[in-house]
């Protein structure tokens, strides 16, 4: 089923240079690019944007963290996006995803994990809204 999606490259891997490898893999994979957009998020879009884990003591630390630098989002389209972009960013943990995932080959922190993609369609309909604003 054609679906669409959001991912961000995330501050830490937009300052390691590394938002053409990661767009590739979606390209490669089949996706189409519907929307890219470069940014920095205010502290007021990263509430808006992470408001489902506004009670979790990791919140201060992860607004902060996307709010550090220029993020690149981007919207893309395909068969059953939202489930397999997520298999292909790989798990939370990048110290513990798999390698050929996203976070497996490029990263090993936490909050710092490279890239951000939407879990459900109500986050993608939230998340993209915020991103896009
Ligand atoms: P994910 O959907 O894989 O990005 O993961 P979550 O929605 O569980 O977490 C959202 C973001 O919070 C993750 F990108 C990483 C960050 N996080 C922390 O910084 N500390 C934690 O203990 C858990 C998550």
């Amino acid at each position: 089923m054609t679906e669409k999606t959001l991912f961000i490259v995330k501050p830490d891997a937009v300052a390691r240079n590394l938002v053409g490898k990661i767009i590739s893999r979606f390209e490669r994979k089949g996706f189409k690019i519907l929307k890219l957009k470069m940014f920095t998020f205010t502290q007021e879009q990263a509430e808006k944007f992470y408001d489902v884990h506004k009670d979790k003591p990791f919140f201060g630390e992860l607004t902060s963290f996307i709010t550090s630098g220029p993020v690149v989002a981007t919207i893309i389209e395909g068969n059953n996006a939202i489930a397999t972009t997520r298999i292909m960013i790989g798990a939370t943990k990048s110290f513990e995803a798999e390698p050929g995932s996203i976070r497996g080959d490029f990263g090993l922190g936490l909050s710092d994990n490279i890239i951000h993609a939407s879990d459900s369609q109500e986050s993608f309909d939230h998340e993209s809204r915020v991103a896009f604003e």
